[in-house]
């Protein structure tokens, strides 16, 4: 495999409703689109998951662009690579940035299942033929709004619900939840809103009968996640703290969480997605796929991670339509009433790239080659 054309393109899209967290309100994405070409024509895409706002990590729309076009395309472009495997390894030198290398990187995997014609779960040695959905439900304004928002996705059929909490808007509205919905699997996700010192607004949580919490505490604590863990009956599952097998090795060693949430992006893309997962499935601890209110591109990448053997737990891989009026790829992504995906067995992504609709959102093009 040898890249020798690169297209960098900015693409805008709206949310169909503002998706609100701990750290932030989106009604808009800037999301960074890339694709690569061999010698023989053929195309692999990339999506970055960075915002556009360094509020979840250091990255953002703007520092991955520059990143892309000034280190990590440079590092790859006329190189030849025996295996997408290591294009991760030539992307090394750059420190942090994972989410601008994971568009790369993972533009390369897609390329060489296209080269090879198989659907791309194939070669990242996926076994999954459906990856069971659940939902990511922002904060909301009122909890009525809330209440309706879990109706409807329980009635669409997915089979988890995650909410988003921040300190404030937690204990109180997880009991009516509870007590509306006694037997839906519940988790929620506070995106480091709290310390240690909220440890007994976390211990009321137990009472829930939650999935998970996924992190609480720092971005990018561990050690604080342990003495809240040996607190908790509820699991800890960790985000945005692991970055690398590495973080995920020592996270489990000193009994930080008990579940891990795998991001292509925030990890650097599909090889160290992979050895996080693997050194998990060794372990018996549960991983499942997050998301990042990706278009097609990025979706379709995180239904192909989902049908590794260890993502045992539902993801936050959900509808197209969910989040877009018209997404990127057709078909555009559902979800059958079980709440699954079916995995696509095109070769690729196995979606089709809806090219017009792409140049019609672009606002800024780049080419290197
Ligand atoms: O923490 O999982 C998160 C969205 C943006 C940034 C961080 C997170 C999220 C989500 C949405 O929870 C997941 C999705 O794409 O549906
Ligand atoms: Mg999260």
């Amino acid at each position: 495999m040898r890249i020798e054309h690169v297209e960098l393109r900015e693409i805008q899209m709206s949310l169909i409703a503002p998706f609100e967290t701990s750290f932030g309100r989106t009604e808009r994405r800037r999301i960074v689109l890339l694709r690569v070409r061999d010698g023989d024509g053929v195309e692999g895409w990339g999506e970055c998951t960075a915002g556009e706002t360094p509020f979840y990590n250091h990255e953002t729309t703007d520092t991955a662009w520059l990143i892309l076009t000034e280190f990590a395309i440079p590092l790859i472009l006329h190189q030849e690579l025996t295996h997408p495997s290591e294009v991760a390894e030539r992307l090394a030198p750059i420190r942090g940035h994972r989410m601008a290398k994971a568009a790369l990187e993972t533009a390369c995997w897609d390329l060489q299942a296209r080269r090879e014609g198989r659907p791309l779960w194939q070669l990242l040695g996926g076994e999954r033929e459906e990856i069971p959905c659940g939902v990511s439900i922002g904060i909301q304004p009122t909890v009525d709004e809330l209440l309706e928002t879990i109706e409807r996705e329980v009635a669409a059929g997915y089979q988890r619900i995650k909410l988003k909490i921040k300190p404030g808007l937690d204990v109180e509205r997880i009991a009516r939840v509870r007590e509306h919905f006694p037997t839906v699997r519940l988790m929620v996700d506070a995106n480091a809103a709290y310390t240690l010192q909220d440890a007994p607004v976390l211990e009321q949580l137990d009472a829930f009968d939650l999935m998970m919490i996924e992190q609480p505490l720092a971005f990018d604590d561990l050690v604080d996640h342990a003495t809240l863990q040996r607190r908790l009956q509820t699991p800890i599952c960790l985000d945005e703290s692991i970055l690398t097998v590495r973080h995920a090795r020592q996270a489990l060693e000193i009994g930080a969480c008990r579940i891990i949430n795998i991001k292509l992006g925030r990890v650097g893309g599909y090889a160290e997605a992979k050895r996080i997962h693997d050194y998990c499935a060794e372990r018996r601890v549960s991983v499942w796929c997050g998301g990042m209110l990706e278009s097609g591109i990025g979706r379709a990448h995180n239904v192909a991670l989902s049908t590794l053997r260890g993502f045992t737990l539902p993801g936050d891989v959900s509808a197209s339509k969910r989040y877009w009026e018209q997404d990127i790829i057709d078909p555009a992504i559902e979800v059958t009433p079980r709440g699954t995906i079916p995995v696509p067995t095109g070769p690729g992504l196995g979606y089709e790239i809806d090219h017009e609709r792409i140049e019609a959102l672009t606002v800024r093009r780049k080419v290197l080659s």
